[in-house]
């Protein structure tokens, strides 16, 4: 991953724990004059970051600002694609808006757009996601897998286990569950959504644009009223601040390998992946589409990526996309 000098600058500084650093010096690394060093030192500064100058000592770095560094992730990641191309912003509208615009500009497979706050974050069929500033991971990724569009669906479950995955790899205070179709629950609260949104021909998939919405660092307090009995967060869960730098990472590795391997070999092995985190197989569940209520017990999902659900009188139900109220 190619790092920019000013990235490469703040990695010398987060290395250094809080030690000075010349712009003398620095120059000299980078062969650069002293006033394109301090240039950058400007830079950092209106992003966040704080420093002291010392006299005879140089720089030293007194804080970082709370949001995700993408000089860091980019250090970070070992993908090849997927957050290779980072759009980064303060405040948008969604970040799937933006992304829906740079899909139409062409962006590449893996491109991500990140955001500390939305203004309008949407969930599915419009509804409303709130999304704190810089308390979340707000981001959508886009790809381009070769899939035709009926397939687009299993997406949302290839990004669930991906983030479960994510998560179990870094957190070990609690065990997350996927909540069929686009839910990850905490202790049977919703910490992440995922809306998943397609541009496509009658026959190919152009882009796929994965919006995973994931409350981080809030703690309850900082939920509207309305999601206070329903809504938490990783920090929450796991009991301490958590890096969201790192789990941005976390995220993006685990989607690109399933989804690369979704792509090769089908659905089955995502499938397993999917019923081992499922805290809805086996459950008494009530889901609501746009068509009808169906209830009973949810009891498995399809190759499809369908959820099946078997009624009182024995029937058994194919449930395409609904939202899903767990009864038992
Ligand atoms: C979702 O919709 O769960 C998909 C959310 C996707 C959000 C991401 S953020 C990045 C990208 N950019 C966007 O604009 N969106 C995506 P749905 O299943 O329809 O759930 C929406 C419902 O969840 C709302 O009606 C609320 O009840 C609840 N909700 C809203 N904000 C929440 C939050 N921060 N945490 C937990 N629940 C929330």
């Amino acid at each position: 991953m190619h790092l920019t000098m000013k990235d490469e600058i703040l990695q010398r500084f987060l290395k250094a724990n809080g030690e000075p650093i010349s712009g003398q010096q620095l120059a000299d690394d980078f062969q650069v004059s002293r006033t394109a060093i301090w240039k950058h030192m400007q830079t950092l500064q209106q992003e966040g970051y704080e420093f002291e100058t010392i006299k005879k000592r140089g720089y030293q770095l007194l804080s970082v600002p709370d949001k995700v560094d993408v000089g860091q992730l980019k250090q970070l990641l070992q993908t090849d694609r997927y957050g290779q191309t980072i759009h980064y912003f303060d405040k948008v509208d969604s970040t799937q808006l933006v992304a829906h615009e740079l899909v139409r500009a062409g962006a590449k497979d893996g491109t991500i757009v990140i955001a500390e706050h939305q203004t309008t974050g949407r969930g599915r069929m419009l509804r409303e996601w709130e999304s704190t500033k810089g308390k979340g991971i707000w981001m959508t990724i886009i790809i381009r897998p070769t899939i035709p569009p009926h397939q687009a669906p299993q997406f949302t479950l290839v990004a669930a286990v991906a983030i479960i995955n994510a998560m179990k790899a870094m957190f070990k205070n609690f065990t997350p569950e996927i909540k069929w179709p686009n839910d990850i629950l905490i202790n049977g609260k919703k910490t992440t959504g995922i809306l998943t949104e397609m541009i496509a021909e009658a026959d190919q998939v152009q882009a796929l644009l994965i919006g995973i919405g994931i409350n981080v660092n809030q703690q309850i307090a900082d939920f509207p009223d309305e999601l206070q009995s329903i809504a938490t967060s990783v920090s929450i869960g796991e009991g301490e601040q958590v890096d969201r730098v790192q789990l941005v990472a976390h995220v993006l590795q685990f989607l690109e390998n399933y989804s690369d391997h979704y792509v090769k070999h089908g659905f089955q092995f995502i499938k397993e992946l999917w019923e081992q985190s499922s805290g809805t197989l086996g459950k008494q569940v009530k889901a609501t589409s746009l068509r009808e209520v169906v209830e009973g017990e949810a009891i498995r999902i399809t190759e499809n990526g369908v959820l099946e659900i078997r009624q009182a009188n024995g029937e058994i139900k194919g449930v395409y996309s609904a939202d899903i109220e767990i009864l038992d």
